[in-house]
């Protein structure tokens, strides 16, 4: 007997019929999935075809571009842009906001490519999305929607096959390739209670230049959990997703080198910290910045702002969330 496994496109087409949606939100995840597939392609032949090199450019992060970054931007506009259903886009590789399609619905935010050190050795990165709807009906409301504001948000491991979507107020699922390059199978994401399996992340270099109060709190529960650190978030989020536990990046505020302080914190706000807050709330986790404020309702000021980031299991963040908002 074959064993059918229910695809996403099915999965989505059912739970957009159950909730009474339109089927333009259908049509747009079509569209980031293809992005996804062909991305997850041209990296699995990357080493072998000779992109996993720099493209020798620096972005507008002030970072290296690499070959793959651009490869990976430029497939996902595609799509966005034949989906038909984007008015404005905001990617990481990209210093403006994208106007796509007046008529469109959707505002998409994304890093086709996060986790660029990982790609000269063919490791993990994620290709990052939130979703926002335009406000239809009143006066046109921007681009810089607050994360709680996001209808989904999801992130592929690449290229591992693995895709986890968070529908807003409808939980987080994930889902695997096949050999048929579909995404197949789904499960529910339930950020796991028991602190047995859970785990901490974050770059250990780093930790002597957080700020005293969270350097004080890794001393005195680290020895409680498993470490574990990647470099790229959607692959360090995705274990924490199903090992419970936290990722942090916190705020640089104590580097010996004052100019490498980053007060602000590193990751962005609107394409990743949003993105797996959003996630993990509708897995039953949370997450929140340096100040304690839920990342979710951090309104964005520019798109390209960058945040501090603690997020996983509820109990685990609400413990730091606590020390952050106690003045030093
Ligand atoms: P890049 O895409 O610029 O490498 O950034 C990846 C990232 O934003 C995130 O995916 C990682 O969790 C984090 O940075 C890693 O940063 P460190 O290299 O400083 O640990």
């Amino acid at each position: 007997m074959i064993r059918f496994e229910q695809t996403f496109m099915n999965f989505l087409l059912q739970h957009q019929e159950k909730h009474g949606r339109t089927y333009h939100f259908l049509i747009l995840m079509d569209a980031i999935v293809s992005a996804g597939k062909y991305i997850q392609h041209y990296y699995l032949t990357g080493a072998l075809k000779g992109r996993l090199g720099s493209a020798g450019d620096v972005n507008v992060q002030g970072e290296e571009v690499m070959q793959m970054d651009q490869i990976a931007h430029e497939i996902t506009l595609h799509y966005l842009k034949t989906s038909g259903r984007v008015i404005h886009a905001v990617s990481e590789e990209s210093d403006g906001i994208i106007e796509i399609n007046p008529e469109g619905r959707y505002f998409v935010y994304f890093d086709p490519m996060d986790g660029s050190s990982n790609i000269p050795h063919g490791l993990p990165i994620g290709f990052l999305f939130g979703i926002a709807k335009r406000n239809l009906e009143g006066p046109e409301d921007g681009h810089l929607r607050a994360g709680k504001e996001y209808i989904a948000a999801g992130m592929f491991v690449i290229p591992t096959g693995t895709f986890t979507l968070g529908l807003k107020e409808a939980g987080t699922y994930q889902f695997h390739i096949d050999e048929t390059m579909n995404f197949v199978r789904p499960r529910r994401v339930v950020l796991p209670d028991d602190p047995k399996t859970w785990e901490l992340s974050f770059n250990a270099a780093n930790r002597h230049t957080y700020d005293e109060r969270v350097q004080k709190w890794i001393e005195e529960n680290e020895s409680r959990y498993a470490f574990r650190y990647l470099g790229a978030l959607a692959g360090d989020f995705h274990r924490l997703l199903n090992n419970g536990g936290m990722f942090m990046y916190p705020a640089i505020v104590n580097h010996p080198n004052p100019k490498k302080n980053r007060p602000e914190g590193k990751l962005r706000l609107m394409y990743e910290a949003s993105v797996v807050a959003f996630i993990s709330r509708e897995a039953g986790g949370m997450a929140v910045d340096e100040t304690g404020t839920p990342i979710l309702d951090i309104q964005p000021k520019k798109h390209h702002q960058r945040t501090a980031l603690y997020v996983g299991s509820k109990k685990l963040v609400e413990e730091i969330a606590s020390v952050l908002r106690k003045s030093s």
